[in-house]
């Protein structure tokens, strides 16, 4: 089985589009598996007999930890853009997160701080290199903008942790916003 579009459509179904589905999520993204599964073996032929142990062994083996599974239940663990903003645990974050972007995007994040645009909450990284790889989705030689996540926190901005390497707030207003010296290469 292709657990990379495994994940895909699981991602669309419970980031962005759950009615498609069949499917309804709680205030905190939850939803039960069985009618995920019911939905992903309608879906494609090699999806058939699709079972919960196979999302665990997608979520266990993707790169990206991006959905969460307890209980018979089943999340996004960020990158949501469905109406109804998700209920959140605030939490103090380290004191710099990062962001990758095109260079192009990178005065209107200057002037007017970071948007979540289409999604719920604006997306950081916890280390410099995952913020490359984030910012090369956009553009070949992303700029890499640092985050004083400490200091935002302490002038109330609110943080939520997303999973290790991933995490929310609902906006960052520009003074906490520097652009990276010297940005790593890429390949
Ligand atoms: C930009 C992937 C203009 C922002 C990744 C970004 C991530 C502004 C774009 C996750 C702006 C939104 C999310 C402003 C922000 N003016 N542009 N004021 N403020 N932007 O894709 O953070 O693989 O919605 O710089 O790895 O790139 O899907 O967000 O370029 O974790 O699991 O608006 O998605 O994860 O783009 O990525 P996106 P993102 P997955």
């Amino acid at each position: 089985m292709n657990l990379t579009s495994l994940s895909r459509t699981i991602s669309h179904a419970l980031r962005h589009a759950p009615w498609l589905y069949e499917l309804e999520l709680d205030n905190e993204g939850w939803t039960p598996v069985e009618p995920l599964l019911v939905a992903l073996r309608r879906e494609r032929a090699e999806w058939a007999n699709v079972t919960e142990a196979d999302l665990a062994e997608m979520i266990a083996t993707m790169p990206k930890q991006r959905h969460e599974l307890k209980e018979g239940r089943i999340r996004a663990l960020y990158g949501h853009s469905i109406a109804g903003k998700l209920k959140k645990e605030p939490a103090t974050p380290p004191q710099f997160l990062y962001h990758g972007t095109a260079p192009e995007t990178v005065a209107l994040i200057t002037t007017g701080g970071l948007q979540p645009m289409a999604r719920q909450f604006v997306h950081l990284s916890s280390d410099e290199a995952t913020a490359l790889n984030v910012g090369r989705r956009k553009a070949h030689q992303p700029v890499i903008l640092q985050v004083a996540a400490a200091t935002a926190h302490e002038c109330d901005v609110r943080f939520y942790l997303g999973n290790e390497n991933v995490w929310l707030a609902d906006a960052v207003p520009p003074e906490f916003i520097t652009p990276r010296q010297g940005q790593p290469d890429p390949e």
